[in-house]
């Protein structure tokens, strides 16, 4: 049988069926496949599984994903699914508690794998300062839906409500901006109680969301994820995350060299643009931190037998072969950093 998970804790993974869910384990230790992710499964997966007993089964196979959102896991040093197979990402802020975070915006927009990012500011029942207004309205400008809403005062919640429609969306963003909120309110008293339950089962009386859950809302599906203090980029080819700022990707034929990366080449259009103030000079300086940050790690499936068999011997950002330590510098998919500390950006 086919299913989708719906959630996934301690390696139990709900898969629901038609009108049933059914509690599931991996059958055997690991999926086929599937290695060095920090997760075999996320919600939003289709998934093969084999019922054994009444509402219980073995799962036996991950079906092709069609996107995914990911980021970086810190404490596990490989990439973790957040959630996979959506028709839109929404990424929730906040104007206060917490403040606003641009560069957490466009970090999530690179994390999003073939999947459409919808930005959401919540809370605009309390005012941004011009600058921050400033920078929000980019994102419309540069070609992303945006939003304002209140999951206080309500404003602005039907317009979200009928944006949804039809779709299975996932809202994720930093801790606190709101995304359980908005979802209980677009759930109305349904939904209220369904998080209630899960947020008293789960969190021990916190009011924080720990892990992500997908709940069915009228007319769309919506999948409500753990808020984090910081988000990092998965681990990956570096282009990605050049591709992932449209005002990058309209000029990027115009730099001097092929797959350039808008950071020392010369003959960059890009930085032109950023020199002429046509690109924000905030966002070229929120991608430059991205690129730096996959200098910086070592996924962990990336064994020492592996970097001595020399295989992973790649070129740097300058183009050179560079050795740190017995680790090297990497951009073409194979690289890594070491994470000692995570930097939070304004
Ligand atoms: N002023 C104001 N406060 C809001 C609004 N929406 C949510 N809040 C408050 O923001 C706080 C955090 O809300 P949550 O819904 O738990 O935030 P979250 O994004 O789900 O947080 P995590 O689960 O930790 O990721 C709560 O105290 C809410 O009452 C809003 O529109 N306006
Ligand atoms: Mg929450
Ligand atoms: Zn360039």
């Amino acid at each position: 049988m086919d299913g989708v998970v719906i959630r996934g804790i301690n390696n139990i993974y709900s898969v629901r069926c038609g009108a049933e869910t059914y509690q599931c384990r991996i059958k055997g230790k690991q999926l086929a496949d599937i290695q060095g992710e920090y997760n075999p499964l996320a919600v939003g997966d289709f998934v093969t599984f084999a019922p054994y007993c009444a509402g219980e089964g073995l799962i036996t196979a991950r079906l092709p994903r069609r996107n995914s959102f990911q980021r970086w896991n810190v404490k596990g040093e490989c990439n973790q699914t957040v959630v996979a197979n959506m028709d839109l990402v929404v990424c929730v802020c906040s104007a206060e508690t917490p403040p606003f975070r641009p560069r957490f915006i466009d970090r999530v927009i690179a994390c999003a794998r073939g999947v459409d990012v919808m930005i959401v500011m919540n809370k605009c029942d309390i005012l941004l300062t011009e600058d921050e207004h400033e920078r929000f309205r980019l994102f419309s400008d540069l070609g992303y839906r945006t939003m304002a809403v209140s999951a206080k005062t309500g404003e602005n919640m039907d317009l979200l409500s009928q944006t949804l429609a039809g779709s299975t969306v996932a809202f994720v963003g930093q801790s606190g901006v709101g995304k359980s909120t908005l979802i209980n309110r677009l759930l109305g008293s349904d939904g209220k109680q369904r998080i209630g339950e899960v947020s008293q089962k789960f969190n021990r009386g916190r009011h924080t969301t720990n892990h992500s859950l997908m709940l069915d809302g009228p007319g769309f599906v919506v999948v409500d994820t753990p808020g984090v203090r910081e988000i990092l980029v998965p681990h990956g080819d570096p282009h990605m995350i050049a591709d992932s700022f449209p005002e990058f990707r309209a000029v990027a034929n115009l730099c001097e060299y092929d797959g350039c990366l808008h950071d020392q080449e010369p003959g960059c259009k890009v930085k032109e643009l950023v020199e002429d103030g046509n690109i924000h000079f905030d966002r070229y300086e929120s991608y430059l931190r991205m690129l730096a940050s996959l200098d910086e790690r070592v996924p962990q499936w990336l064994s020492e037998s592996y970097l001595e068999s020399g295989k992973a011997v790649t070129t740097s950002k300058s183009g050179k072969f560079q050795r740190k330590n017995k680790l090297m510098d990497s951009r073409d998919g194979v690289g890594w950093t070491v994470m000692d500390h995570v930097e939070e950006d304004s």
